[in-house]
């Protein structure tokens, strides 16, 4: 079962629980933490409340592709994970310029060291949803989407869902400095969640998620790769105990568990690209690709 959030005809947003048979059902929610809340108030697991709401209730008569889809959660913080599988360690150490000639670069470190990368990638008013854009820094000549799961957990560090999220990133400006992480990673619009949350109690092994990427440009498929979770070197609730160790999370936290897709070393993302990311467990996460450069108009 997955929860989705949609905007009716009256532009106000629905919290809605979409099926195995691809059933969408309106919930009296107004948040997929809610569903977490009542379900526990009630004794029951999420999915075993949500039955019981829609038991004899009519299904929307409408399609998935027919909704106006929004970010399923409004996740007051995104944090992300980082080098946790090989080929992001291999790809880090291509683009950095900081190397060592006679040992480990700092990726290397971080990929064997007990302590995993955990940094802040983005706030609810930065992270975008389903169809809406992500955009380009006007100063990076090398960026890339990160296709990666999402977990999203309550503030004690609990999994209660998955989504995909994107972890827009400029591989220059990262490779120049690992001190410019926070700009590689963070800027408007520069990170997407969606297009659903797969409950966890849904899943019988989030080990075993395989994520597609795909990136057209003029409508003709330019990047198409894919990895499976199986190949991360961490488990979730170590990286998850990392992020809630004397910190203050939020319920609803959303953090990104690093990415294994690694678009070719000379591609870099244009204005009006498209980036498809798939799960299919969760759904195809789609975000048009927008520059933040000016175009100058030439009279
Ligand atoms: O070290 C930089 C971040 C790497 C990252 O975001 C990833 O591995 O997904
Ligand atoms: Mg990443």
């Amino acid at each position: 079962m997955r929860i989705i959030r949609y905007l009716n005809d009256y532009s106000n947003p629905v919290v809605a629980a979409v099926t195995d048979d691809n059933k969408i059902y309106p919930l009296p929610m107004n948040d997929f933490m809610d569903i977490i809340y009542e379900a526990k108030h009630a004794g029951l697991t999420p999915v075993n409340y949500i039955n019981e709401l829609i038991t004899g209730k009519e299904s929307l008569q409408k399609d998935l592709s027919e909704l106006n889809l929004l970010v399923p959660i409004v996740a007051p913080e995104v944090w992300a994970s980082g080098v946790t599988y090989e080929k992001s360690r291999e790809a880090r150490n291509y683009e950095t310029t900081d190397k060592k000639n006679d040992g480990e670069t700092c990726y290397d470190k971080v990929y064997n060291a007990e302590r995993p990368e955990i940094f802040l990638k983005s706030t609810s008013t930065r992270t975008v949803g389903p169809n809406e854009p992500v955009y380009l820094r006007s100063d990076s000549n090398w960026q890339i989407p990160e296709p990666e799961l999402g977990l999203v957990i309550t503030k004690e560090g609990q999994i209660v869902g998955y989504t995909i999220g994107n972890d827009m990133s400029c591989r220059d400006i990262e490779g120049e400095n690992p001190l410019y992480l926070p700009q590689a990673k963070i800027w408007k619009n520069s990170c997407s969640i969606g297009p659903a949350i797969r409950l966890s109690e849904t899943v019988a092994n989030p080990y075993n998620f395989q994520i597609t990427c795909r990136i057209y440009r003029n409508d003709q498929l330019v990047v198409e790769e894919s990895a499976n979770t199986r190949q991360l070197k961490r488990k979730y609730d170590e990286l998850v105990s990392f992020l809630i160790r004397d910190n203050k999370v939020f319920d609803g936290t959303v953090l990104l568990t690093g990415t294994s897709i690694v678009p070719p070393n000379n591609f870099t993302l244009q204005d009006e690209d498209r980036i498809e990311i798939e799960i299919p467990e969760i759904g195809v996460l789609s975000n048009p690709v927008k520059s933040l450069v000016q175009k100058t108009v030439v009279n």
